[in-house]
């Protein structure tokens, strides 16, 4: 059994944390992997985060494997598929598609790894995923075959974040998806802000201001993925941001 440190509490227990997200498809290499981890370490982040939308099943063995054993940051699954799932990580993103109509994304890849995450001593926390346009064709909107909520409609996003609050969802992530040109629209945080549940913000972050902005608007995890893996001195340079 392990010695669970409950990542969903850790999410409620403050604004503006920081997650890296690592797609084992893009990085899967142990010396770059070891270089990322001791910068986000010196950086104190929060989190890590893994997973991707086309990921292979042994890629994403080999990088949890390689992050289990050299760090002591919390390890989260940021699952594309129901082939993402591995008893090494320390929760994972329990992820139903809501702004999509695609019911493979909704329950069928859940069903898919039911028997075997059920087994898993690992924590599962169910989480409203919410795709928004992000002025570009996201690969999650293309393998996922949905259409992402448009930037302009904070209405439409605030009832699908409700509805899923409503059917038990325990967070809620706006997804501009990886590499967005514009990021999720700071209005539609402050909209479901008043659910009272953790959000989660990414795709596209690049910038501190971004961060700041997010912060003071009530995000309590801000994900960065995309953009470090060109710049990892990035990963350095978050430690100076202000997090008080
Ligand atoms: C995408 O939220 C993540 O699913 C992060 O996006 O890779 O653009 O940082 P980036």
């Amino acid at each position: 059994m392990k010695n669970h440190i409950n990542i969903l509490n850790q999410f409620r227990s403050k604004k503006g944390q920081i997650a890296i997200l690592i797609d084992p498809e893009k990085s899967n290499k142990e010396k770059e992997l070891l270089q990322l981890i001791k910068n986000a370490e010196i950086a104190e982040i929060d989190y890590f985060f893994i997973g991707g939308s086309t990921v292979t099943k042994s890629d994403f063995e080999k990088t949890i494997s390689i992050l289990k054993r050299n760090t002591k940051i919390p390890i989260i699954i940021f699952p594309g598929s129901s082939q993402q799932i591995s008893d090494e990580a320390d929760a994972i993103l329990y992820l139903s598609l809501i702004s999509g109509r695609n019911p493979d994304y909704l329950i069928g890849q859940h069903v898919e790894s039911a028997n075997e995450l059920y087994e898993m001593d690992i924590e599962v926390i169910p989480t409203g995923y919410i795709l928004i346009d992000g002025g570009n064709k996201s690969s999650v909107a293309y393998v996922s075959q949905t259409t992402p909520i448009p930037r302009d409609q904070t209405s439409i996003a605030t009832k699908t974040a409700i509805a899923g609050v409503l059917q038990g969802k325990q967070i809620i992530y706006f997804d501009a998806g990886s590499g967005a040109k514009k990021n999720i629209p700071i209005e539609m945080i402050k909209s479901v802000e008043k659910l009272n549940v953790p959000i989660i913000v990414g795709g596209g972050i690049r910038k501190f201001e971004t961060i700041s902005e997010y912060k003071n608007s009530g995000v309590n995890v801000i994900v960065i993925g995309n953009y470090i893996e060109n710049n990892i001195d990035f990963v350095l340079d978050l430690k100076n941001l202000n997090r008080i």
